[in-house]
């Protein structure tokens, strides 16, 4: 008998311990069917925002069909990095439904945009076309406008090109800008201006017209002038307007990568609308090459303004070799004209722009604005 006594004491204990055993395994059981079941609705809620399954049928399509847009127009954005930043609450700019959504506005663009990728391999033997440009660029609405879908540029920015019998050159320019002004999220429109009929070209009053006829189209803000053969070679020269007037092509591969002289404002230079209307915009009464370019230079510093210009190693261009084009030989003029800055930018300017709108053609990949600009006047004679 006393032996029993410590016996069912022992099986007591053992019983005891079993018993908490199982609770301990059930509520170990209960837990992992829990957690299945929040992974398995996690998975499906993800895989329907990415695929779209069940938009169709409880019309919350916008917000949706937003996420799949959101990823593929960012390049690196991975998915992990799309849940953790929270931009899935973000809104597409896009008209996706007729829903109106109830979301937060788009944020403003970084000011370092986050898809830049640095130096760019640019080179200009393989064939382009304009259906390949067409192609590579399906975010790019007509007239060559795009608008960053994810977030709302402080700018609009119209980038304005004085043209005439350049349409090689106009495929490799479209073909190496729309994407890098797209990683720069510039919400932009391209303007081609053309100078119809074989009379002497006239790029300054060409972009005159650029500035008037691009404000007709929409409000923007900025105007970048570029020459249609110079192509960045690096995409951290962003294309938008600063506090001052900038110069964007200041290393170029036909000066050896160096700016030529401390006042050159040749290739690629942008100003914010005041900082053109206080400069009378560009002179109009430079015919042929040369000259138009250092009008405008002292037509800033006249005006109280200094130029500002990227880091050289940043301001890189490449420029499609070319021949000097007929009707565009050096104007004789150029070295009296610009000694005359002071005078002349008062009278010869955006305030004495004439010009004969011909036509304004929306494609594709830009806006073609044909125009008549008449002829130089005849020169003095001499004595
Ligand atoms: C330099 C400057 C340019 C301008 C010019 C003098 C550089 C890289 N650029 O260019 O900004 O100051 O000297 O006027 O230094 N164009 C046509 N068809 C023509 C003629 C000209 O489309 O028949 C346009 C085109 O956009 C061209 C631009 O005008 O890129 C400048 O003409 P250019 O390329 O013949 O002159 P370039 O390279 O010496
Ligand atoms: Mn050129």
């Amino acid at each position: 008998m006393p032996d029993t006594v410590p016996w069912i004491c022992l099986e007591m204990t053992r019983l005891m311990l079993g018993r908490t055993l199982e609770r301990i395994c059930k509520a170990v059981l209960l837990l992992c069917l829990v957690h299945f079941l929040i992974m398995m609705i996690l998975y499906f809620d993800v895989y329907s925002q990415r695929f779209d399954i069940f938009s169709r049928f409880n019309g919350r399509n916008f917000s949706r069909t937003h996420h799949y847009y959101y990823n593929l127009s960012r390049p690196n954005g991975t998915f992990a990095s799309y849940l953790a930043t929270g931009d899935h609450f973000l809104h597409s700019a896009r008209p996706e439904t007729n829903i109106t959504p109830t979301a937060k506005p788009l944020p403003p663009c970084p000011e370092v945009p986050p898809g830049l990728v640095g130096r760019l391999l640019i080179e200009f033997s393989s064939a382009m076309t304009l259906e390949r440009v067409q192609k590579e660029n399906p975010n790019v609405t007509e007239g060559g406008k795009y608008t960053p879908p994810d977030c709302r540029a402080k700018q609009k920015v119209a980038i304005i090109i004085p043209f005439r019998h350049r349409d090689h050159h106009l495929k490799y320019w479209l073909h190496y800008l729309h994407p890098i002004l797209r990683r720069q999220k510039i919400d932009y429109g391209i303007y081609i201006i053309n100078q119809l009929g074989e009379d002497t070209f006239n790029r300054a009053k060409l972009l005159n017209i650029g500035y008037t006829e691009a404000l007709k189209d929409a409000e923007y803000d900025c105007f970048i002038f570029s020459d249609v053969d110079l192509i960045p070679m690096d995409d951290r020269n962003l294309y938008h307007c600063y506090d001052q007037p900038r110069h964007f092509a200041i290393a170029m591969d036909k000066f050896g990568f160096r700016l030529p002289y401390a006042g050159y404002f040749g290739g690629v230079s942008g100003l914010s609308r005041n900082q053109f209307l206080k400069i009378n915009g560009f002179p109009n009464e430079y015919w042929g090459w040369g000259g138009e370019d250092d009008d405008i230079y002292n037509r800033i510093t006249l005006n109280g303004m200094k130029v500002s210009r990227p880091d050289v190693r940043i301001g890189r261009y490449r420029m499609i070799k070319h021949e000097r084009d007929k009707h565009n030989e050096p104007n004789p003029q150029r070295f009296n004209k610009i000694q005359n800055t002071k005078v002349t930018m008062k009278r010869d300017g955006i305030n004495s722009l004439q010009y004969r709108l011909v036509q304004v053609t929306k494609y594709p990949l830009y806006t073609n604005v044909s125009v008549e600009i008449g002829k130089p006047p005849p020169r003095p004679p001499r004595g």
